[in-house]
């Protein structure tokens, strides 16, 4: 199987590190794949119309996509239940842990292309701030409500991890260390991992 990305996509490096976790970093072929927002690329398209990365390419030469998608069908191909078990209380704690990081990964992907791809004169400073505050609440709960959940590797954990990984790289300046210990700890250890080092964002 092939995903289609660049690793500075936080999404693509979601996907790529559970591949790594779910032991199938042989059987996953990467694609480099730039992406622009006002452009659309061929070899995107032709596996899916929404054309944005990740999008994986099965062996069967089908199109699966979104990285949520991608995630759960590389739990699916690996048998590694423990990234996402299937008990129902645990099971729905991760989807939520792992929607909110991609939530908040939405917003500073949002950020970015209003900060830096957008032209200047259409820049809007309303939507900048309301993207920088969704994302500072919730690294507000991840802080006070989820040290439990992020003790384990799971896809909650890595889209964390990825996440937090995105806003040191694009947002720095937000400094979202300060104030936030547990959270701290938590993105220290989960990238000492060799499957975070496996995929750096530079
Ligand atoms: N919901 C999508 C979001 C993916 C996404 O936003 N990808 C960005 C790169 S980080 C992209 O492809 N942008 C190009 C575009 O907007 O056309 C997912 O989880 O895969």
């Amino acid at each position: 199987m092939k995903i289609y990305g660049d690793v500075v996509s936080p999404f693509v490096r979601m996907c790529l590190v559970t591949a790594h976790e779910a032991g199938l970093k042989d059987r996953v072929v990467f694609v480099k794949t730039s992406v622009k927002p006002q452009e659309v690329n061929p070899d995107l398209r032709r596996l899916s119309p929404i054309a944005k990365v990740p999008v994986l390419e099965t062996d069967h030469g089908h199109g699966v996509h979104d990285s949520r998608v991608i995630m759960e069908y590389l739990v699916h191909v690996s048998g590694e239940t423990n990234l996402l078990p299937h008990d129902g209380v645990k099971r729905f704690r991760i989807l939520t842990l792992q929607a909110m990081a991609q939530g908040a990964a939405d917003a500073a992907v949002s950020l970015r292309y209003e900060q830096a791809a957008r032209p200047e004169d259409r820049r809007w400073p309303e939507l900048q701030e309301r993207q920088k505050q969704r994302l500072l609440d919730t690294l507000d709960d991840l802080e006070g409500s989820w040290a439990e959940t992020l003790r384990e590797t799971t896809l909650g954990a890595i889209c964390t991890a990825c996440m937090l990984g995105y806003i040191d790289f694009r947002h720095a300046y937000l400094n979202w260390r300060t104030g936030r210990p547990g959270l701290s700890s938590f993105e220290k250890d989960f990238v000492a991992r060799a499957s975070m080092k496996a995929w750096p964002l530079t």
